[in-house]
């Protein structure tokens, strides 16, 4: 059984992560205001993976017998002056998350709380994927600059970026529904 301490610190990691969910969503939302709707598209798949890591929280809290509170969220931010700031600030979130996820770990460690490790190792390994991807869009966008040209390839892969297969956030799919 989960305990206290370690239930309560999740439950609050599951309301980052659902802000997460929130933010890249702000983003998507940001882009396609400004017309770059690969990084639109790119936000989208982001934010989906933020539903997931929310959800591992949940059923895990669950399955370790303890109780799940949501609470409330907050709108982080919905206007960015550039592409770059907003990727700038994706990868500064992820950093926090990062914390976030090494406090988890502490607090699993001086609870004794060994059941949780392989779960916090497994977001410990996706925060390296995280800050590594945001932070490497934001330098793109830093080296782009005011060319055009430039932003345009970039936004152009970025929205070759995939839903994994069945994500009801694919519009691919609710628009098929
Ligand atoms: Fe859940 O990793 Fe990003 O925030």
């Amino acid at each position: 059984m989960i305990g206290d301490r370690l239930m309560k610190a999740m439950n609050d990691q599951i309301r980052n992560e659902l802000e997460s969910f929130y933010i890249y969503h702000s983003m998507a939302a940001y882009f396609h205001s400004i017309s770059l709707d690969g990084m639109a598209h790119w936000m989208r798949c982001q934010a989906h993976e933020e539903m997931i890591h929310a959800m591992k929280f949940f059923d895990h809290v669950i399955d370790r017998g303890g109780k799940v509170i949501l609470q409330d969220l907050k709108q982080l931010k919905t206007e960015w002056s550039s592409p770059a700031e907003a990727f700038r600030d994706a990868y500064k979130h992820e950093q926090f998350i990062t914390g976030k996820i090494n406090e988890l770990s502490s607090i699993a460690r001086e609870e004794k709380d060994y059941t949780s490790e392989p779960l916090l190792a497994w977001f410990l390994e996706e925060q390296i994927e995280e800050e590594a991807s945001a932070g490497k869009i934001a330098d793109e966008l830093e080296m782009v600059g005011s060319d055009k040209s430039a932003l345009l390839l970039l936004d152009r892969e970025l929205a070759t970026r995939t839903f994994p297969p069945g994500s009801p956030f694919d519009p691919v799919a609710y628009k098929a529904a």
